[in-house]
């Protein structure tokens, strides 16, 4: 069966669309919340700055073709984990630990998976450490459960590796590059480089902490 592009993106959240973007919004609050919360202390902040998004319907579609599952809704809301996706991007590498703390302590966070590519980087030299977790929420599940439960998926990184990120993900959508090898052997050796500063960058801060 041929589903027409355009259908694909009207139906695979059905009538959860909606629901998703709320919950986004009142997650970038708690978070910003939070972020608040320290400000109040006079402790550093978290996270620099935070990025969220519904993936697309039609990216959703198209991950659910490429894991073999059926293209609907059940498949985008409790196959796939990332349909709402949280970047919390950071200054510096210890408030990473700092922000995933804050996230395991939320009563209404479950957290059901973590991958840390930042000890363990990708061998493109992506470095990020992922979350994923089930977030307690004021309207109807995929199951009809209020209070529902939905799957978030948390992304957190430094400003060095969300640079980097960027960039890579430019790069992959360029079909029309002549020399990809070489280009992939400097991106690893760029990730390297800023994984480098980010460490000398953490120094320097402790440095400057231990002066006041
Ligand atoms: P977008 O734009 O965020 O929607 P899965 O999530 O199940 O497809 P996997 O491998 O288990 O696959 O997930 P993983 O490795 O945790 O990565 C998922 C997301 O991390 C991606 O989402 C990207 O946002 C980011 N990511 C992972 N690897 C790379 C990488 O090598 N380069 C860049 N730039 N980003 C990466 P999506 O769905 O691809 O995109």
């Amino acid at each position: 069966i041929i589903i027409a592009k355009g259908m694909i993106e009207m139906d695979i959240y059905g009538e959860f669309a909606p629901t998703l973007t709320a919950i986004l919004n009142e997650l970038e609050q708690r978070l910003q919340s939070l972020n608040q919360l320290q400000a109040d202390h006079h402790q550093p902040k978290l996270y620099e700055h935070l990025i969220g998004r519904v993936k697309t319907p039609d990216s959703m579609a198209e991950k659910c073709q490429r894991k073999n599952y059926p293209v609907t809704t059940e498949s985008a809301l409790e196959r796939c984990h990332d349909a709402i996706g949280l970047r919390l991007v950071c200054n510096f590498i210890d408030d990473i630990p700092r922000c995933l703390h804050q996230l395991h302590e939320a009563d209404w966070c479950q957290i059901v998976k973590e991958k840390d590519y930042i000890n363990n980087a990708k061998p493109n030299g992506y470095r990020s450490y992922h979350v994923i977790a089930k977030v307690t929420m004021p309207y109807k599940d995929y199951e009809g459960h209020k209070p529902g439960q939905f799957y978030v998926e948390f992304q957190l990184r430094t400003i060095a590796m969300d640079s980097w990120a960027s960039l890579e993900h430019e790069m992959k959508y360029k079909h029309n590059i002549k020399n990809p090898e070489r280009i992939s052997k400097e991106l690893k050796r760029c990730a390297d480089q800023l994984a480098s500063c980010d460490v000398q960058m953490q120094t320097i801060r402790h440095l400057i902490n231990e002066e006041n």
